[in-house]
């Protein structure tokens, strides 16, 4: 595991995860900058073949002109106060993906951190909630080697470093 300041769309990793909505719509922030590089039609197309997506469930589809292979879209929890089920959802997501990945037998991947910005959902609690996860997804057998976490801040990494030291 690793953490890595930056744009996940510039990343070198076998699938991209994406913060979606539930309506695989597009959007802003990470979803939007995913969605320019991937080539914003042909991923809509692709999105709504779908036919959206519940909040704490992830779905794939290709990555197009990313280098990735795969995009998963996870939708993650609007953050309401924490009691509303947002911990399980957000684990949800993690989980999920980590899941697909093995199964699609990708050795590389990189999250954004999902739900942390417009959703609200606070950094300093979906970090390690989001190192857990994945932590406990290796520990059971898995075809990743690397697993990134992407932050677009320097003050969203300083969450991430001293639980992956
Ligand atoms: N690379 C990596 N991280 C990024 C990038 C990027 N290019 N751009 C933003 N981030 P958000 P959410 C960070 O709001 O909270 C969308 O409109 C950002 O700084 O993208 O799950 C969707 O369509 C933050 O730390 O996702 C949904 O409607 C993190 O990515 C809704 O927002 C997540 O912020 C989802 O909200």
């Amino acid at each position: 595991m690793e953490v890595v300041v930056g744009d996940i769309t510039r990343l070198k990793v076998e699938v991209v995860v994406n913060a979606a909505n539930q309506q695989l719509a597009g959007g802003g922030g990470v979803d939007g900058a995913i969605h320019r590089a991937a080539g914003y039609e042909q991923l809509q197309q692709a999105c709504r073949k779908l036919g959206g997506c519940p909040t704490g469930q992830v779905v794939v589809t290709p990555a197009f002109n990313l280098s990735a292979r795969y995009i998963f879209h996870a939708v993650g929890p609007i953050w309401r106060g924490g009691g509303s089920g947002e911990q399980a959802l957000l684990a949800s997501c993690y989980r999920q993906a980590m899941v697909l990945a093995n199964e699609l037998g990708v050795s590389s991947i990189a999250f954004p951190a999902i739900s942390c910005g417009v959703y609200g959902y606070p950094s300093e609690l979906a970090a390690p909630l989001a190192v857990f996860e994945v932590q406990k997804q290796l520990d059971q057998g898995s075809s990743l080697q690397h697993v990134i976490f992407c932050c677009f801040d320097e003050v969203i990494a300083g969450y991430y470093r001293p639980l992956l030291a």
